[in-house]
């Protein structure tokens, strides 16, 4: 691991890839306060198609890269379209890490996922757990893709001597999260369920599986700053998880939400769901080490995303269900 002489923005161009979803959206609001040059092509592009991204990144040259594009989804999403999660992302990190490679990119960061490591790892979970055994199944396509994106970048520095690196966040959320509760993560998920049961007056809501497994969460805007720092301040081959210390038990991730929304009632488990990987907390001591800290406490961090589901995905439903 190195720390090295700072990339400094100031002035350089940088591409969000992926910059209409949440992890994209939280890059360029943290991006704008820096000096440098936000690019974004004008029409949508489809990032799994080689051509396509070629001749952007020919277009633009970019100095610095974020690759926060990928197909994302819940533990659900991810264990019903695993075809879509191993090719879509395979497709989109492949295209873009060798068109940067080709339009001269100084500079690459590529995400990564948790769910890279082993079901079953001693925690907190280092990065040299990488690859020391078997996945979780309910997303091992979605993480082998992830893997692969890591070792391409790892790859391109050992032959090309480029200075692509990559970063492992724990579970996000935040505002531009998904609240479809098919294809959600768990906690727009609980914030929907909380809300609309508090909404139905009903006495309880579900949740998947058991309520045990433990998760770390980690809000976007802080993903985002932990970004841009290692933009700046890294330069390894080595991975870096990015985590909160955050953890809590699915259960309670529920009775928070509960409490936040005002629902009263009770919370009920549905065994018949996946629970995934038992436990997944990050060990944060690289990154700690480098120089940063997380600032957004859950508490806190839940307490915004309702605010922002209430205002922005009630607001549009409510006003669609009136207009029509
Ligand atoms: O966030 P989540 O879908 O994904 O689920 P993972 C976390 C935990 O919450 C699981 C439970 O134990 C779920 O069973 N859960 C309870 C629910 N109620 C619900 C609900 O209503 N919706 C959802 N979605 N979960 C993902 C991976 O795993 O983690 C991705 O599938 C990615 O690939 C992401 O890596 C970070 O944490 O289990």
């Amino acid at each position: 691991m190195s720390a090295v002489a700072a990339f400094d923005l100031t002035g350089r161009r940088v591409w969000v890839a992926g910059h209409r979803g949440m992890v994209g959206q939280a890059l360029v609001r943290r991006l704008q306060i820096e000096n440098c040059d936000l690019v974004a092509p004008r029409e949508r592009i489809d990032l799994r198609r080689q051509a396509a991204v070629e001749a952007w990144m020919d277009e633009t040259r970019p100095d610095l890269v974020f690759v926060a594009a990928a197909k994302v989804g819940g533990i659900h999403a991810n264990d019903t379209r695993p075809a879509e999660f191993l090719y879509d992302n395979l497709m989109i990190e492949t295209n873009i890490i060798e068109a940067a490679r080709q339009a001269g990119t100084a500079k690459l960061v590529f995400l990564g996922s948790s769910c890279i490591y082993p079901k079953i790892a001693p925690q907190p979970i280092s990065e040299d757990a990488l690859l020391t055994g078997p996945l979780e199944p309910t997303n091992e396509w979605y993480a082998i893709a992830k893997i692969a994106g890591i070792k391409l970048c790892q790859a391109y520095r050992k032959q090309y001597g480029l200075d692509f690196i990559s970063a492992q966040p724990t579970n996000l959320y935040g505002p531009f999260d998904n609240f479809d509760l098919n294809s959600s993560h768990v906690l727009p998920a609980l914030v929907r369920k909380a809300h609309e049961a508090k909404q139905a007056g009903a006495d309880s809501f579900t949740i998947w599986g058991s309520g045990t497994p433990l998760r770390e969460f980690l809000h976007v805007d802080d993903l985002a700053d932990a970004l841009v720092f290692l933009a700046k301040n890294y330069s390894d081959g080595e991975i870096v998880n990015i985590g909160s210390g955050d953890e809590v038990a699915i259960g309670d991730l529920a009775r928070l939400i509960a409490r936040t929304v005002g629902f009263e009632g009770a919370v009920h488990t549905d065994a018949t769901k996946p629970d995934g990987t038992p436990r997944k907390r990050l060990d944060t001591r690289k990154l700690e080490g480098l120089g940063w800290r997380p600032s957004i406490g859950l508490d806190q961090g839940v307490a915004r995303v309702y605010q922002w589901y209430c205002e922005n995905v009630v607001a549009r439903e409510t006003g669609a269900a009136t207009a029509a």
